[in-house]
C-alpha cells in the first residue's frame, strides 16, 4: 500500500485568488453568522440544559423523530470549523465563544462521562436505547472532530479530556463482553472520528473501537432488532423499512452496491478506507473498492451530487437520476471528498483525485453562497427558479459541512511519502514538505480551475532526488509539461493519472504544466433517461449550467444547443471577481400563437440567440430564475 500522507492544511498556503476569496469569506462571514443562527435557533442554549427544558422548537414527526436530537453534532461541527478558522487566523472573540461551549458541555457531563445534551435533558433513563434513530454517538463524532481541532488550533485541551472521558463511558458500555451493549450507530460517524483521535493521540484503543463499530455492523442477531424489541416496539415498524437505509443490511464486507441514506454510506465508507490503511486490511479495502465502481458506474449526478431521492435522503436504483428533484446533499458531497481522499491514499490513483476535485468544485462548493451566508441543503440540476439558497434549516448539517470543508481545503492539494511529493489540486499555494532527503519548499501558481497553466517552483534545501508527481486529470487531454524549459515525455511517464518526473532537484527548478482545458460536450449513459437527448457543457473541473439571469427571456429549459454549434470559452472580469463563462448560438422556444392550447400539431418556433452558461456551484447568487444543466441538444 502507498504511503503517502497529506499534508496538512495548516502548512498549505492558500495563494490563488479563487481559494483564497473562498476562505476569507468563510473566516470573515460564515463562522460568525453560523455562530449567531446556532444562538438564534436554540441550539447553544440546549447545551446548558434548561431546567425545565423549553418546548421543542421542531415537534416529533410521525416516526417520533425530531432533528433536535442532534443539535450536539452541529455544535461540534462549528468548533472544528471555527477551529480550522483559528488555524488561520487566531480570534479572541470566536475562541471566547468555544470557551463558552466547553464550560456548558463541561457542566452537562454527568459523572460517569456520559455527555448528551439531548438525553441529558429531556429523557436521562432513556440513553442507549435507540441507536438506531437517535445519533448519540455520531454527535460524540462530531464533538470529537471539533475538539481536535480546536486543540490543534489552540492547544486547549479542556473539551479533548471531556470528550475522552465521554469516550472512555462510551468504550465501557459498548463490546463484546458480559453486560456490554454489542451495537453501534444509526448514522456513522463515530468511526472516522475516532481514528483521528488515534491519529492525534497515538492509542491504540480509539483505533479499536472504531473497528469494533465498523466489524460490528449488520451482524446478525440485529442489533437494531433487539433494541427495538427491547423498547417493546416491533422492529418490523422501522420507518425506513429496510437496515439498507443505515448500511446495517449486511456486514460491510459483505456490502457491494451502494445504497440507503447517502451522507451515512460515505462517512462509513471513508472509515473503512480508514481503517483498511491503518489494519493493512484487505478485505476493507477491496469493499471499498467495490462499492466505489457501484457508485461512480451508476449513482453519481455529473456535479457529484450523491443521492437522488428526498424520501430516504439517499440512493434509489441504478441510472436513477432526476435533474429537478436532485437530492444531492451538500454533506454528501464533502463526505465524498472524506471517501476519496481515504481511497487515493490507499491507492495513489487519479481516478480517486478527479472524483474528489468534481465533488469539490461542484456540488460541495455549490453547497455555500458567495456571500457566505447562505445554503444549499439539495443541489438539483434543474430548477423552474423556485429553488432558492437560505440562511438556516431546520436541518443545518449542510451548513458547517461546507465551512468545515472550506475552512480546511488546503489539506487536498498535496501529499507525500519519505521520498515523492504528489499534486493533486492546483490554485496556487506554498508549502513545505519533509522528505527523507530534507526539506522542499514548494510554490504552485496558477489561476486554477480557470486556466490550466500551473507553474511550481521547487527549491530543496540542498539538491536531492526525489520524485515530484503531477495530477493530470482524466478530463485534461493532451497534458504538456516541461522542466526548466525542457520537455518531458508527458504520455509516457503518466501512470493511474500521475506524471513522475525523477530526478535531481535543485533550488530554482521549474515545472511548467499545461492541462488543455477547452469547453466540452458530456453526454450521459443512455441508461439515464432524464438525461437522454441531452448534453451538459464542462470545462475543466467545472460543470456549467445555464440561469435565467444571464439568458432572459424565459425558462432556460426551453433553450437547445444545436450539435454543431461552438462553445466559446469568455473570460468574465466583471462577474464574482471573474469567472469564465461559456457561450453558444442556441434557439429557444416561443410560446407565440398557442393561444389557450395545451397540445397542437406545429412544433413550436425556435428564435435564435446567444445561449451563457455559468459555473455550476455559482448559480442562485443573484436574482432567482430557472436553472439547467442538462441542455436539450438538437
Ligand atoms: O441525520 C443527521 C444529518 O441530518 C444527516 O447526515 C443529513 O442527511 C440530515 O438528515
Ligand atoms: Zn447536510
Amino acid at each position: 500500500m502507498s504511503k503517502f500522507a497529506p499534508v496538512r492544511f495548516v502548512d498549505v498556503h492558500l495563494e490563488g485568488q479563487f481559494w483564497r476569496e473562498r476562505l476569507d469569506t468563510v473566516l470573515a462571514r460564515t463562522i460568525p453568522s453560523q455562530h449567531v443562527q446556532l444562538g438564534r435557533h436554540g441550539i447553544l442554549e440546549s447545551l446548558t440544559l434548561p431546567n425545565p427544558p423549553p418546548p421543542l422548537r421542531f415537534p416529533r414527526n410521525d416516526h417520533d423523530f425530531t432533528v433536535q436530537v442532534f443539535w450536539d453534532s452541529d455544535v461540534g461541527k462549528w468548533i472544528e470549523a471555527a477551529s480550522y478558522a483559528l488555524s488561520h487566523r487566531r480570534d479572541a472573540d470566536i475562541e471566547a465563544k468555544i470557551e463558552k461551549i466547553v464550560d456548558d458541555l463541561e457542566k452537562a457531563q454527568a459523572p460517569d462521562g456520559y455527555l448528551n445534551c439531548w438525553y441529558l435533558q429531556r429523557e436521562p433513563e432513556n440513553r442507549w436505547t435507540n441507536m438506531r434513530d437517535n445519533h448519540e454517538l455520531y454527535n460524540l463524532g462530531h464533538l470529537i472532530e471539533g475538539g481536535i481541532a480546536y486543540f490543534l488550533a489552540t492547544e486547549r485541551r479542556r473539551l479533548l479530556d471531556i470528550l475522552e472521558r465521554y469516550v472512555e463511558h462510551v468504550r465501557a458500555t459498548f463490546g463484546p463482553n458480559a453486560g456490554q451493549k454489542r451495537g453501534y450507530c444509526g448514522h456513522q460517524e463515530i468511526e472516522l472520528a475516532l481514528i483521528r483521535l488515534y491519529h492525534l493521540t497515538g492509542e491504540r484503543k480509539h483505533l479499536d473501537l472504531a473497528a469494533y463499530f465498523i466489524d460490528e455492523r449488520g451482524r446478525q442477531p440485529h442489533y437494531f432488532d433487539q433494541e427495538a424489541a427491547a423498547r417493546g416496539d416491533d422492529p418490523r415498524d422501522f420507518w425506513a423499512k429496510s437496515y439498507e437505509y443505515n448500511q446495517s443490511h449486511r456486514p460491510v464486507r459483505e456490502q457491494d452496491k451502494v445504497v440507503g441514506h447517502a451522507v451515512r454510506a460515505m462517512y462509513m465508507y471513508s472509515a473503512m478506507a480508514d481503517l483498511a490503511a491503518e489494519l493493512h486490511d484487505d478485505s476493507l479495502k477491496r469493499a471499498c473498492e467495490v462499492l466505489w465502481a457501484d457508485v461512480m458506474s451508476s449513482k453519481i449526478y455529473i456535479t457529484s451530487g450523491l443521492g437522488p431521492a428526498a424520501a430516504n435522503e439517499g440512493f434509489t436504483e441504478d441510472y436513477d437520476l432526476p435533474n429537478d428533484t436532485a437530492y444531492a446533499e451538500t454533506c454528501a458531497s464533502v463526505a465524498l471528498i472524506f471517501w476519496a481522499q481515504r481511497m487515493l491514499h490507499l491507492d495513489l490513483d487519479g481516478k480517486y483525485a478527479d472524483v474528489l476535485e468534481q465533488a469539490l468544485f461542484n456540488n460541495a462548493l455549490g453547497g455555500l453562497s458567495r456571500d457566505g451566508e447562505h445554503y444549499f441543503y439539495s443541489n438539483p440540476l434543474d430548477s423552474d427558479g423556485r429553488h432558492s439558497r437560505w440562511a438556516w434549516h431546520t436541518c443545518p448539517c449542510c451548513t458547517m459541512n461546507a465551512s468545515r470543508l472550506v475552512a480546511s481545503v488546503g489539506g487536498y492539494f498535496v501529499s507525500h511519502s519519505d521520498e515523492a511529493i504528489a499534486f493533486h489540486l492546483y490554485g496556487g499555494i506554498s508549502t513545505e514538505v519533509a522528505l527523507k532527503s530534507g526539506k522542499v519548499g514548494l510554490r504552485e501558481v496558477s489561476s486554477y480551475p480557470w486556466s490550466g497553466d500551473i507553474r511550481i517552483e521547487v527549491s530543496p534545501e540542498s539538491p536531492a532526488e526525489f520524485a515530484l508527481k503531477l495530477r493530470i486529470p482524466g478530463w485534461a487531454h493532451g497534458a504538456k509539461a516541461s522542466v526548466n524549459g525542457e520537455p518531458v515525455a508527458t504520455e509516457l511517464s503518466t501512470v493511474k493519472g500521475y506524471l513522475t518526473v525523477l530526478r535531481r532537484w535543485q533550488a530554482g527548478d521549474v515545472v511548467d504544466l499545461h492541462l488543455p482545458m477547452p469547453a466540452e460536450r458530456i453526454y450521459a449513459h443512455p441508461s439515464v433517461r432524464m438525461d437522454i437527448g441531452r448534453v451538459a457543457l464542462k470545462r475543466g473541473p467545472l460543470v456549467y449550467c445555464v440561469e435565467e439571469t444571464d439568458n432572459p427571456g424565459g425558462p432556460v429549459q426551453r433553450l437547445r444547443l444545436p450539435r454543431q454549434s461552438h462553445v466559446e470559452v469568455r473570460q468574465r472580469g466583471d462577474l464574482f471577481d471573474g469567472v469564465v463563462m461559456l457561450a453558444a448560438e442556441a434557439t429557444r422556444l416561443q410560446d407565440d400563437g398557442w393561444g389557450d392550447r395545451l397540445y397542437r400539431t406545429e412544433p413550436p418556433a425556435e428564435d435564435p440567440v446567444k445561449l451563457a452558461a455559468l459555473p455550476y456551484y455559482l448559480w442562485n447568487n443573484r436574482e432567482k430564475g430557472s436553472m439547467t444543466v442538462w441542455l436539450v441538444e438538437k
